[in-house]
């Protein structure tokens, strides 16, 4: 380059790094790094406040994004937005979840790893509409060729097919998740996205036979039977009416306002053809959807001898049907239990209750494992085995910490899981800040935080844990109940600081606590758990003879489900809490594998409001999501860092005596470089392996700089300078 546009770009660099470009926003700080009392709660609370009035939704923490759910629609999602967020440098524009997105991207280009965006916060808060935003916005921006759209749509369409499965009506949320879900998005050396793969978790399978009031079973029923063709829903045996079936009229709110269930079904079969479901797959599917429904129709009644029959076979007959099963064998095991004694096989009658009882673990067992085959299915159709080298952006979209009325068994997972991301936030953040400081020989003042990892060890430590109790107690041999759990629980971890029950925490307890109840601290706030079905739940236990039943199917979904291997295993299957916590300690494993980046959303109100703005509810979740320790550490520390190898690797071609080669050791190369670009010695320090630069516009102007002169607009700084 010669010299006179060598003095050009120098000027040009200078502009930018002296931070011209760094617009503070009008309305309120768009990074709380940039608050002048950044330890006051009260002023995190005015800025945010201030933004979401002004339906500013999003703020930074450094790199973190903390989001607000504004409950309407802001058009910020359109397609120029997404073009505008483009390779955009990260602090350059008003935050936005698709800067995290484009940021997340960008970073696994350049550095050809892989990535992780962490989504969290409680039920209801904009976890899933924010991750659905992520995965559109890489869609539309990602390079593409002809060849990968399909896997695109792919990926695209998995969404609204799971959520027909998997979301529901909850009194939090109309669109509740209620499975977790981690997605990887794959993508080839060149950036393009080639395929996916999905990982589910621990579906709420009791709600597909019980759900409290005001609360619906999942999506789909009400979809294929306000959607569904005549001929399809009589094929099924289907009437047109959600009142008709029991499964779905417990909770009384079978319309909901904000759900329009004829459209989403037509969302639904439109993205099932593309993600390659047949025919064949769709009847059996829709097969079982529908035998769900006519299981919950099915009575029982008792005869003078104390025998159970069914008096109306009108269902099971459907059943019977649609499962490609023996009506009379599936009869005999909805009102029998089979007890192998020596060699023979002897027929039990049950009585209504334990009818009932299978009749509802038969439902929760084949939409429970219908729902494993179908993310099985979508994995099958986003695989692309082409691509050997690939990247990937896992998204993770889990349930929210949960606080109902009543609490139970799947509250309990639920926040387990919480607790444990929340974990894994401190040890990746908090934890891993200090600890870098310290090993790079970077002054530190230590931040105080709440560890939780307290409370993940109470639920979940082996032999101690309550996990571990509710295993022992669900194999003990006599009869254990949940009041025996209870007591079992208050004999074991009766001491622990985070655990209550009535019993211990006596009349002094804030908040009373009934019989059978006991009750977590956690990090999110006090839950009361009601034990009552913990040990059903935990063992969720099916009869061997109806098991048997369902492996003989015909049905190709059930016969793919169930297998009769499972019959000639004797040994006793892994509790689902067990399972639970062994695939949550999986994913950590995952996660903690990749490059983090995070969203904290925050929930408004609680009555889905537009424009309110609850200071009590968001206090309290500004408080147990961290954010203000997480803002102490990134103000006291430094907003961004890098290994010199890194560093000097992309920005070389700004300083002359780096680029093209530098031979010297990488410290001395990025000394020379940030020399020459004028860094002042506030802005940063250099460590024994890396460079910490303090504040996010030194950053920013150093990638505006990197830019300009990657691009080498000549042509533009000729015309920018003519005559200087
Ligand atoms: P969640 O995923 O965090 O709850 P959702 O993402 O389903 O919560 O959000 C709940 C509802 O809030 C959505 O259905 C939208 O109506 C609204 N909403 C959320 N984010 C936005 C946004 N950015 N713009 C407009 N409306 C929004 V749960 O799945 O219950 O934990 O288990
Ligand atoms: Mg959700």
């Amino acid at each position: 380059m010669d010299s006179k546009k060598e003095e050009m770009r120098r000027k040009h660099i200078k502009l930018h790094m002296e931070g011209a470009l760094t617009a503070r926003d009008k309305v309120g700080v768009q990074d709380f790094v940039l608050l002048d009392s950044y330890t006051s709660e009260s002023a995190f609370m005015d800025n945010l406040r201030k933004r979401y009035r002004e339906n500013l939704i999003y703020t930074y923490i450094g790199t973190l994004l903390v989001s607000v759910n504004p409950y309407q629609e802001l058009g910020i999602y359109t397609m120029k937005q997404m073009e505008l967020y483009q390779g955009v440098n990260f602090f350059e524009l008003p935050p936005h979840v698709y800067a995290i997105a484009d940021n997340a991207y960008r970073m696994m280009c350049s550095e050809l790893n892989n990535h992780f965006i962490l989504i969290s916060g409680e039920s209801g808060a904009g976890k899933t509409e924010a991750s659905k935003k992520i995965l559109q916005y890489l869609a539309v921006t990602c390079p593409m060729t002809e060849s990968l759209q399909i896997a695109r749509d792919r990926l695209l369409l998995s969404n609204p097919v799971l959520e027909a499965f998997g979301n529901a009506k909850t009194l939090r949320n109309d669109n509740s998740s209620r499975f977790g879900k981690y997605m990887d998005i794959q993508f080839d050396f060149k950036g393009i996205p080639v395929g996916g793969h999905i990982i589910s978790y621990l579906i709420e399978k009791s709600r597909v036979v019980f759900q409290n009031h005001g609360e619906r079973n999942f999506h789909i029923f009400y979809q294929l039977l306000e959607g569904g063709e005549d001929d399809l829903l009589s094929y099924l045996g289907l009437v047109r009416s959600t009142q008709a079936y029991f499964y779905l009229n417990q909770g009384r709110c079978a319309k909901v306002t904000s759900i329009d269930d004829k459209n989403d079904w037509e969302t639904v079969v439109k993205a099932f053809s593309i993600i390659d479901f047949n025919e064949t797959d769709l009847e059996n599917l829709f097969g079982i959807v529908a035998s769900v429904l006519h299981l919950g129709n099915v009575h029982f009644v008792e005869d003078g001898d104390g025998c159970v029959t069914i008096p109306d076979n009108s269902q099971i007959r459907w059943i019977a049907k649609l499962l490609g099963i023996h009506l009379s064998a599936l009869q005999e095991a909805l009102t029998y239990r089979k007890i192998e004694a020596k060699s023979e096989e002897v027929l039990c009658p049950l009585n209504i209750d334990l009818s009932v009882y299978s009749r509802d673990a038969m439902a929760k067992a084949i939409y429970g494992r219908t729902f494993t085959w179908l993310v099985n299915k979508i994995n099958g159709s986003l695989a692309n085995k082409d691509f050997t080298r690939k990247t990937v952006i896992g998204l993770l979209d889990i349930y929210g910490f949960e606080v109902f009325d009543k609490n139970g068994f799947e509250q309990f997972c639920i926040n387990y899981c919480n607790e444990k991301l929340q974990q894994l936030l401190i040890e990746m953040t908090l934890k891993a800040e200090q600890i870098e400081y310290e090993l790079e020989g970077i002054e530190w003042e230590p931040i105080q935080y709440f560890n939780n990892k307290i409370i993940c060890d109470l639920v979940e430590e082996k032999h101690k844990g309550i996990i571990s109790i509710l295993d022992e107690e669900c194999l003990r041999p006599g009869t254990p109940t949940d009041l025996s759990f209870l007591e079992k629980l208050e004999e074991k971890v009766g001491k622990h600081a985070h655990f209550q029950t009535r019993k211990l925490a006596g009349p002094k307890a804030k908040k009373r606590i009934s019989w059978l109840e006991f009750r977590l601290l956690h990090y999110a706030g006090e839950v009361t758990y009601c034990a009552r079905g913990f040990l059903e739940k935990n063992n969720d236990l099916l009869f061997r003879h109806l098991k048997k039943v369902l492996c003989g199917s015909k049905n190709g979904i059930i016969k793919e489900c169930f297998h009769v291997e499972e019959l000639e295993n004797r040994k006793r299957p892994t509790t689902v809490g067990t399972q639970f916590k062994n695939s949550v300690a999986n994913l950590i494993n995952i996660l903690m594998s990749k490059e983090p980046s995070y969203i904290r959303c925050i929930k408004p109100n609680e009555g889905k409001e537009p424009s309110k703005f609850d200071d009590f509810l968001i206090r309290h979740q500004i408080k147990y999501l961290g954010l203000m320790e997480h803002l102490r550490v990134r103000r006291a520390g430094f907003a961004y860092r890098r290994k010199y190898e890194h560093f000097l690797q992309r920005y070389k071609s700004l300083c002359p005596d780096t680029w093209p080669h530098w031979h010297g050791s990488p410290l001395e190369g990025v000394e020379k470089l940030i020399k020459y670009i004028g860094y002042k010695p506030e802005e940063y320090k250099l460590g024994r392996t890396m460079i910490f630069i303090r504040f996010p516009k030194t950053l920013f102007a150093t990638e505006d700089a990197f830019e300009f002169s990657k691009h080498q607009l000549v042509a533009k700084i000729q015309s920018t300078y003519k005559g200087c």
